[in-house]
């Protein structure tokens, strides 16, 4: 697929997804959402990147939500269709199987902060602004937001923040656990690469199996989740990089990782 709103580099190990549409703060409009869907695939499906940036055009937002030219043309039965649509784009991300990390680099606001939170990782500069502002549009986030904030910072900041409306700096989204980490600006990719370039270097299986037991452990009761955590580790048993990971342990080197 030609991308004409995204750009895709790939570097080594690392691939760095922009949303390209710095004119509207990065709006994602549907184009821009199968755009996204289609390299998200090719991203799952190339087993030589281990790590993916998701990052905005220009400096001043990372995605002011979804694009509400659009917005204002849906009716009940289009509305429900393009939230089921785009919830399925950020399952993609949340499920990939490699760690993808935001780095949001300005602002991040109804579905730009509902694709951040699907991420993995969220790393933020520090003039960065997020919410949820769909209630003063009159509508509710659409792309997963009432759920995934409810569960990253609480019911409670997650109320006030889907009713409210009101936007946070990047002090405070870290201070309530939205975001990972808040640096300057100018060092925001360079944080972003050196973090997913960390991850990178870990063995991609338990990489995988342990966003999985976090994630889907979170989904259903501590009995649950238990199990599933015993099971994956079973299957960490299994890989040659766990035979690689405990032998370089015990001979005092670092260990080689293969991913499989
Ligand atoms: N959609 C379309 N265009 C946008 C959007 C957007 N979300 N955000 C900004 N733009 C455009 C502006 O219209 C403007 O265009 P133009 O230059 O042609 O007038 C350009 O981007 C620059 O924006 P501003 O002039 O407004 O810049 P400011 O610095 O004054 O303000 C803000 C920046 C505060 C970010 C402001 O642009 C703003 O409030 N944007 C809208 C934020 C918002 O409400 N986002 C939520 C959208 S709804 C949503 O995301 C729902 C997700 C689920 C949908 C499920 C079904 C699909």
């Amino acid at each position: 697929m030609e991308y004409t709103n995204i750009l895709l580099e790939k570097t080594g190990a690392l691939a760095i997804l922009t949303v390209n549409r710095p004119k509207v703060l990065n709006a994602l409009n549907k184009k821009t959402m199968q755009e996204i869907e289609c390299a998200f695939f090719e991203l799952k499906d190339d087993d030589s990147i281990k790590a993916v940036i998701l990052t905005g055009s220009g400096e001043k937002a990372f995605i002011a939500g979804a694009d509400i030219n659009e917005i204002s043309t849906y009716s009940a039965t289009s509305g429900t269709r393009f939230a089921h649509q785009g919830q399925a784009v950020l399952d993609l991300i949340e499920n990939l199987g490699k760690p993808v990390i935001a780095a949001i680099n300005g602002y991040a606001l109804g579905g730009g902060l509902e694709i951040a939170m699907a991420c993995h990782l969220r790393i933020a500069a520090a003039n960065a602004k997020v919410g949820q502002p769909e209630i003063n549009l009159g509508v509710i986030p659409g792309f997963g937001g009432t759920q995934r904030l409810a569960r990253l910072v609480g019911e409670n900041r997650a109320m006030e923040l889907v009713l409210t409306g009101d936007q946070i700096g990047a002090d405070e989204a870290y201070r309530i656990g939205l975001i990972n980490k808040v640096v300057p600006g100018e060092e925001l990719l360079e944080t972003a690469k050196a973090l997913a370039m960390k991850i990178a270097s870990k063995g991609a299986l338990a990489v995988r199996y342990a966003m999985e037991a976090v994630h889907l452990g979170l989904q259903g009761t501590l009995p649950d989740g238990l199990n599933l955590e015993a099971n994956l580790f079973g299957l960490c048993c299994a890989t040659e990089d766990k035979r690689e990971g405990t032998q370089a342990f015990l001979e005092k080197r670092k260990a080689n990782f293969k991913g499989c």
